[in-house]
């Protein structure tokens, strides 16, 4: 049997207006770069990227979705599979901003009940341009008892802070894996491996 190179696999999902940034996010997290050229996307995306966390490898599946609106049928699709969603707008956009209760309420109509969401308002590297003060994302956040983050995926401000935090968020909320007891593998009956089967969990 193959070994597994990660002890969980956690899928997380990023929306959120076209242009906030969505795409230069996860750029940044899983390589370490940013463009400024803008090339929207189209449909769906992912990277996968394998973290450290409290002493277990896990693999995050990040699904970039197009904000555009006539992509709006095949991204919301992908909601229900999603443990985590990262909701952004961009600081300097308030349109993108007032359109987050739109995506909050996307959120109730598509995902799974228990999904951990958390809010973030990038380009925060745009201080002059700003016109959305920080007050108001934090507020909002709060009002829906949901993390939040100004972020910059060009200056590489709380980019990995905020993944991190989410998959901590849902590490804690996953039932531990009963440890292996080779002990209580019934040996009587010739079926043999049968004992070992774990529970399922998917
Ligand atoms: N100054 C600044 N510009 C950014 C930042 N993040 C993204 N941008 C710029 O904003 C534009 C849009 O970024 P994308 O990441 O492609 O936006 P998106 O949310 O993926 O857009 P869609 O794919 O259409 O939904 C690009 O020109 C980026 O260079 C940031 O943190 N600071
Ligand atoms: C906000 O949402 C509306 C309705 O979906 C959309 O038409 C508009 O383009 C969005 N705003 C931005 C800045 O993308
Ligand atoms: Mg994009």
């Amino acid at each position: 049997m193959a070994k597994k190179t990660y002890d969980l696999l956690f899928k997380l999902l990023l929306i959120g207006d076209s242009g906030v940034g969505k795409t230069c996010i996860l750029f940044r997290f899983s390589d370490d770069a940013f463009n400024t050229t803008f090339i929207s996307t189209i449909g769906i995306d992912f990277k996968i990227k394998t973290i450290e966390l409290g002493g277990k490898k896990i693999k995050l599946q990040i699904w970039d979705t197009a904000g555009q609106e006539r992509f709006h049928t095949i991204t919301t699709s992908y909601y229900r599979g999603a443990m985590g969603i990262m909701l952004v707008y961009d600081i300097t956009n308030s349109k993108s901003f007032e359109n987050i209760s739109k995506w909050l309420r996307n959120i109730d109509e598509h995902a799974s009940e228990d999904v951990e969401r958390m809010l973030l308002g990038n380009k925060c590297d745009m201080e002059e341009k700003r016109l959305v003060p920080k007050e108001k994302g934090e507020q909002i956040a709060k009002e829906h008892g949901i993390r939040f983050f100004e972020t910059s995926a060009k200056s590489n401000i709380n980019i990995e802070e905020a993944f991190f935090t989410l998959a901590e968020d849902i590490l804690r909320k996953t039932p531990a894996k009963e440890p292996e007891r080779k002990d209580v593998v019934d040996t009587s009956s010739s079926g043999g491996v049968m004992g070992l089967k774990t529970k399922c969990c998917s």
